[in-house]
This record gives structure tokens, C-alpha cells and sequence, in this order.
């Protein structure tokens, strides 16, 4: 059996991986014909981001259809291609499951629209208020208001995401049922993992208005959530005991997640969580530039870290997905230091207690897409937002200085795998420009080369196999304080494990508050880093040290 505690998960975003029919959108083909780039990665499993039939109003988190493959993504029999290729090489597939909203297109919305009212109570149809207004003052994460009215129905319907996302009623036990089904449907294809797109946000509590802020205290970990995911655990993947999960908590609260992914508690393997990725924001405002704080993100990334440790509970641990922008342009250096700072960022996650979480492109040290046009924009919630904050005064220039640095399009580009013309993803049209720095940023130049980015990602991966602290450790930090470094220890039977990482492009001193006899550098991005007791750290130095003694 797979340990999960071992395992490296790889993200794949289909639509910008590889078109292998040269219409400008990947598909599950592409993925089948990268297995070999991806095992020579070193990864254990593949999540891909939903490939089911869907409208593509927000790239496929808006599913029409579960249990059928969106044609433009491919076929059944491409998938089983897919499932049956990894399965050879070892590599198994993850599934994005998105049951906290349909998309309208859904059968189910279609017959509540009709008049149906067992679908109606499928989804949150709500009265008007009297003035005719939404019901509570919720705000949707991509903007606006979280209701829409549907004349047909003569109420507003829930939207916590685009209005073409419909949230569902977890309340009605056959939705429940239904979902049930479809996640053992996709078990009988033989899957193995599960991602669940913002599940904790599927028990809604009362519906009011929120006058402390955007409606999120109302549904985020809301009354009902661990009954359901318990019951989802117990009704469909918890039967099969090699399935991992993980769980995309929004906002969610460390207490909660001590739950959600606790060893005891019968409801994920796992959680992602998105503290330490708002460390550039205000508060939870996104759409600001307001420079990253490192006392805080060090703060956040360490309290997860010992807090889940103590109550038994496992993390995911990653910088970059599909809704993130690049970390190298967000943390790192996208110039001179390029390849020292993404190797930096990359040790910093893979030396955590937690399961590590790769997104295509990350090993290659992409970058952010560097958009200047709206036109060039293709995500829902950046087109919003450019209206939106637009409306509020700012001028162009502004908006799009904000979007180049928050956009999820940042992160969407293609695959950059040649130097080629469109980086080799396509030989159509892409759906979305391919990052002009391909000719110099690309996996066929990297692939071979010891000292690449993607080798240090390899390297990586086998020490998590080759020493059981990676896995297994406890974690403690060492000098948090420090303004620049971020430094923490790992302990497990004997071995032990100290990262260390200067955070930025100036060199500093540092005084290793522990004794470093005995410890052998086992991994870093300078071939002669040399620990010292008062060491001098150079730009984004990072090195990874073991100390093994007789008991391991
Ligand atoms: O994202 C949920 C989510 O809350 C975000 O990370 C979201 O991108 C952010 O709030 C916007 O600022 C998940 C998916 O990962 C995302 O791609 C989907 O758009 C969203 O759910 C809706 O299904």
C-alpha cells in the first residue's frame, strides 16, 4: 500500500499541460504521453483538475456532468488509457471532485429551473426580501453578490462562486446520497485519490447578514461539516483503505482541520489551507500590492506545522496550484537569482512535516505570465475583479499592476516543455499565451542538466524515500526570529534533519543556535555551502543537513 506520508503529489491543469490535436486546449492524451517526464520526476500521484463536462465558465470547476469526460479533455477510454499507463509506471491518479456547487448546466439545476421541486431542493433557492433585494448581503469570491434571481423560480439561488456555479444543498440527504455515488462510480474505475474542491464549505449555518464582512463566518467549517464528511468517508472512499484525500479547506481554522485530517477522525487523509498564501494580501483583500511579510508567513507556515503535529493531523504542503500565482515571481527572484531562489522555495516545502504537492511547471522554475492587456486575460475572477476594481476609481495602469501579480491566468500558461514555437504545448492556437520566457525556462533543457531546477525537485522526491524523517519527523523551528532566514528541524529514530534558508537576495550572517557536529550536507543550492556556527549565508542559500546517530 501506498504511504501517503511518503508520497509526492504532482498538479496537473489538463487544458494548459499538452494538445496533443493541435487545437489549442490539452487534454488527458498529453498527460498519457508525459508519464515518462513525470516518473522520471520521481512523483506517486497525478491530481488532475476536473476534466468532466462542463461549460468552462471557470475552467471546469463548474461540472454538467460527473461522470462523463468533456470531450474537449477526451474520451472514457482515454481516461482508462491514462489510469492504465500510470498504473504501469506507479503513478496514481488523484480525481478533482466539486460538490459544493454545480455548474447551471447541471441536469439537476436545468429540472429545478423547470419547476421541479425535488431539484429545487437540490440547490438554496431563497425568497426575495421584501424590496425585492438578494436575500443576505454574501459577496461571491470572484465578486458581486452570492445570489441571482432565477425569474423561472421566482427566488434567488445560492452562488458562492461565478453565477453559473450553484451551490448545492448538502441539508438534502439525496444530494448527499448523490454524491456518494458518484465518488464510488469513479472508485470502480479503480482511483485511488480524491481532491475535494472547497469542502468546507458545504454545511451552510444560518443565512443573515454579515456585518462584519463578506458572509464567510456564515458557511466556512459551518455546523454540519464533519457529519458530512464523515458520512462521505463512511459511504463511499473510507471503504477502500489505500484511497488518500484531500481537502481544499478555504478560510478554514487550524481547530477544524485537526478534524478534517486528524489520524482518528474518519474524514480526509488530508488539508490544503491558504494562510500562509495570504501573507501579500490585506486582511483578506487580494486585489492590493502590498509586499510579502516573512515574520508572518513564518509565523503561519510553523504554527500549521507543530499545531497539526501535536493533534496528529497531516498537512498538504505546497506554494503553488492553479489559483495561485508562480512562486518564484511571488517569493523568489524572477532574474539573476532565478534558479538559486526556485531550488530555495523548493527545499523550504519539502523538508515539512506534510505531504508535498508539485504544480506543473513549478519543478521548472515558471514563472508569472506577465500579462499586460485584459485581452490576454481568460480567468473569470481576474475579468471580474478588473470591473470591479476599475469601478472603484482605479485607473488601468493600476488594475493591471494588481492583476499581474494576483491573477490566477499567472499560473495557468502552458506547459513550458521546448524553446520551441508555443513551448511545444501546441501546434494550434493556445487558449491562453505560452509565457514568451519559454526559450529560456523549459523542461527540454532541464531534464538532463544535474544542475536544473527539475533535477533538484528530483533530488527532492528519493530523499523523501531514502530517509524516513521526511516522512515521519517531528518538526521544531530554529530561530524563528531571524528577519531573513527560515530555518527548522526535523526528528525522527535517531536521524535529523535541520533546513536552512536564507529567504533573500542579500546575503546575511547567522548564529546556529544548535551544534552542527556531525551533520553532512545533503542537499543544497551552492556546491560548497559550508555550515558553520556563525555562517555566512549567501543569496538564497539553502541547504538541507543530516545528522544520523546508531538508533536510525
Ligand atoms: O478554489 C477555491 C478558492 O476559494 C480559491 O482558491 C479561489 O481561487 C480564490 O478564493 C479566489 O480568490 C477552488 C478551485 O481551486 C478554483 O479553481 C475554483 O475556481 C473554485 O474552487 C470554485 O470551484
Amino acid at each position: 500500500m501506498q504511504d501517503f506520508k511518503k508520497s509526492v503529489v504532482y498538479q496537473i491543469y489538463p487544458k494548459s499541460f499538452l494538445d496533443t490535436n493541435g487545437d489549442g486546449l490539452g487534454e488527458l492524451r498529453g498527460v498519457t504521453q508525459k508519464l515518462d517526464y513525470l516518473k522520471e520526476l520521481g512523483v506517486d500521484y497525478i491530481w488532475l483538475t476536473p476534466f468532466f463536462v462542463s461549460p468552462q465558465n471557470d475552467n471546469g470547476y463548474d461540472v454538467a456532468d460527473y461522470r462523463t469526460i468533456d470531450p474537449r479533455y477526451g474520451t472514457m477510454e482515454d481516461f482508462e488509457e491514462l489510469a492504465q499507463q500510470a498504473n504501469r509506471r506507479g503513478i496514481r491518479l488523484m480525481l478533482d471532485m466539486v460538490f459544493n456547487h454545480t455548474s447551471t448546466e447541471h441536469i439537476w439545476f436545468q429540472k429545478a429551473l423547470a419547476g421541479d421541486p425535488v431539484y429545487q431542493d437540490y440547490y438554496i433557492f431563497r425568497p426575495a426580501r421584501p424590496d425585492g433585494s438578494a436575500p443576505t448581503n454574501w459577496q461571491s469570491k470572484f465578486g458581486g453578490s452570492a445570489w441571482e434571481y432565477a425569474p423561472q423560480v421566482g427566488k434567488y439561488y445560492l452562488h458562492l462562486f461565478d453565477k453559473t456555479q450553484a451551490d448545492l444543498n448538502w441539508e438534502n440527504p439525496a444530494v448527499r446520497r448523490e454524491v456518494q455515488q458518484i465518488v464510488r462510480f469513479w472508485m470502480d474505475k479503480g482511483v485511488k485519490g480524491f481532491r475535494f474542491d472547497v469542502v468546507n464549505l458545504i454545511s451552510k449555518g444560518e443565512y443573515a447578514d454579515d456585518d462584519q464582512g463578506d458572509g464567510r463566518r456564515f458557511y466556512t467549517d459551518g455546523p454540519r461539516i464533519h457529519e458530512f464528511l464523515q458520512e462521505l468517508n463512511r459511504e463511499s472512499f473510507g471503504q477502500d483503505p489505500e484511497i488518500v484525500t484531500v481537502g481544499e479547506m478555504s478560510s478554514t481554522s487550524m481547530e477544524n482541520c485537526f478534524r478534517y485530517a486528524g489520524a482518528d477522525c474518519g474524514e480526509l487523509s488530508m488539508v490544503f489551507s491558504f494562510h500562509h498564501l495570504k501573507v501579500d494580501f490585506m486582511g483578506n483583500e487580494k486585489w492590493v500590492i502590498v509586499p510579502a511579510d516573512f515574520g508572518r508567513l513564518k509565523e503561519l507556515l510553523f504554527s500549521w506545522q507543530e499545531g497539526m503535529a501535536a493533534h496528529n493531523a497531516w498537512n498538504a504542503v505546497f506554494w503553488c496550484n492553479h489559483d495561485q500565482p508562480r512562486v518564484v515571481s511571488r517569493f523568489g527572484d524572477e532574474g539573476e537569482y532565478w534558479k538559486k531562489s526556485a531550488k530555495m522555495l523548493a527545499g523550504v516545502i519539502h523538508g515539512l512535516r506534510g505531504t508535498p504537492y508539485v504544480y506543473q511547471g513549478e519543478e521548472l522554475g515558471m514563472t508569472n505570465a506577465g500579462f499586460t492587456r485584459l485581452e490576454q486575460y481568460r480567468d473569470v475572477e481576474s475579468l471580474n475583479h478588473f470591473q470591479i476594481l476599475r469601478d472603484k476609481g482605479l485607473s488601468e495602469e493600476s488594475v493591471y499592476n494588481i492583476l499581474k501579480i494576483h491573477s490566477r491566468d499567472n499560473s495557468r500558461t502552458p506547459m513550458q516543455w521546448t524553446a520551441g514555437e508555443n513551448g511545444g504545448f501546441t501546434t494550434g492556437t493556445p487558449w491562453i499565451n505560452v509565457n514568451p520566457n519559454t526559450s529560456r525556462i523549459n523542461a527540454a533543457s532541464q531534464v538532463e542538466d544535474p544542475d536544473s531546477i527539475f533535477a533538484y525537485y528530483k533530488a527532492l522526491i528519493r530523499l523523501r524515500k531514502e530517509y524516513d524523517v521526511f516522512a515521519y519527523g517531528d518538526f521544531a523551528p530554529v530561530d524563528q526570529k531571524h528577519p531573513s532566514v527560515l530555518a527548522y528541524r526535523r526528528e525522527y529514530k535517531g536521524q535529523s534533519l535541520l533546513c536552512v534558508n536564507n529567504f533573500y537576495r542579500a546575503g546575511c550572517r547567522w548564529h546556529c543556535p544548535m551544534l552542527l557536529e556531525g551533520y553532512r550536507v545533503l542537499l543544497s543550492n551552492y556546491s560548497d555551502s559550508t555550515p558553520a556556527a556563525d555562517w555566512e549565508l549567501r543569496p538564497y542559500e539553502s541547504v538541507l543537513l543530516i545528522r544520523e546517530t546508531d538508533d536510525s
